[in-house]
């Protein structure tokens, strides 16, 4: 099914006259879609440059050029964990973009890829958090590091480490606050997180930070990403609820400013709503192109 924003991009394409009108148009409908002013302008001038040419001429054609220039600003983490190896995810976000939803999914996900997974509650602010990542734990057969509320989380993340390194497991899932008394405080609070991951042995390889976007949230994930990035860095982005009507182009103007790879997108709350992100099928919804 076509989302609405793709849909109507192919509407506007499909009526495109070439005139200044027009080019003003699909530059006000990139923008509404996420894209960002300077992005947005970018591919209207490429596309007006083609129009001149004489290049475009079905439908499809224009489609077919933006999904090409999108395309160059997106580029997708590879998501395979070693067995051999211990790897640890460390998922970031601002409070409710989905970070413990997300991580319960990418448990399942791993799980089932036939990988031992080991959850560490290091959201210790809010005082339901690790209660909330425990439910999915017991539901989902794996195990679970948490120490009190209130407790530091870089020493659960340092337990945590130290028991799925004794037990040889996989894949740790790193749960963190969205929130603390202020901005600073959090952004502290992880970067000691990352100093301790980093002094326990765990190699970039096998170490993604990867924070969590609500893809309902429009232009607030570009400053969302920003901020993070700036902080502690971020290897890798998780598109949340991306089965409502949004429209993802955020995700494109982050590729544009930022170069961070795609890893999954969550379209539900069910364990299974979590796939590795696949440029092509998101570009085609994008601008139109899914039958
Ligand atoms: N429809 C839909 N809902 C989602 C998705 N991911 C998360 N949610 C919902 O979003 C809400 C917030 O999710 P949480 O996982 O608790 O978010 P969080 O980032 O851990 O929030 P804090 O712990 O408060 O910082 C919940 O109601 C989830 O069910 C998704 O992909 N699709
Ligand atoms: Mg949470």
């Amino acid at each position: 099914m076509l989302k609405g924003f793709g849909a109507r991009l192919k509407a506007l394409f499909g009526g495109a006259r070439g005139d200044e009108r027009f080019f003003e148009e699909l530059e006000d409908f990139l923008i509404e879609g996420d894209l960002g002013g300077q992005l947005a302008m970018s591919i209207s001038d490429e596309v007006q440059a083609r129009v001149k040419e004489g290049r475009l001429k079905e439908t499809s054609d224009y489609q077919a050029l933006v999904k090409r220039l999108l395309g160059e600003k997106l580029t997708t983490m590879d998501c395979t964990v070693s067995k051999r190896e211990l790897t640890l995810f460390l998922v970031l976000g601002v409070n409710g973009v989905g970070k413990t939803t997300s991580i319960a999914k990418l448990a399942a996900y791993y799980q089932r890829r036939g990988h031992t997974v080991l959850l560490a509650a290091a959201d210790t602010f809010r005082a339901a958090a690790a209660d909330q990542l425990e439910i999915h734990a017991r539901r989902l057969g794996c195990r679970i590091v948490r120490q009190a509320s209130g407790s530091d989380p870089g020493s659960v993340v340092f337990d945590a480490i130290t028991s799925a390194q004794a037990r040889g497991e996989d894949l740790i899932l790193v749960d963190t606050a969205g929130r603390m008394h202020n901005k600073e405080n959090l952004l502290k609070e992880l970067a000691k997180i990352d100093k301790i991951i980093k002094g326990r042995g765990i190699d970039e390889a096998h170490y993604k930070k990867l924070i969590v976007l609500d893809s309902t949230t429009g232009q607030n994930q570009v400053s969302q990403a920003e901020l993070f990035d700036k902080a502690i860095g971020l290897d890798g982005l998780i598109l949340s609820k991306y089965d409502s009507l949004a429209k993802g182009g955020a995700l494109v103007q982050i590729g544009d400013r930022l170069s961070i790879p795609v890893a999954f997108v969550g379209t539900g709350e069910g364990y299974g709503d979590i796939h590795p992100f696949d440029k092509d099928e998101f570009l085609d919804a994008l601008v139109g192109l899914t039958h």
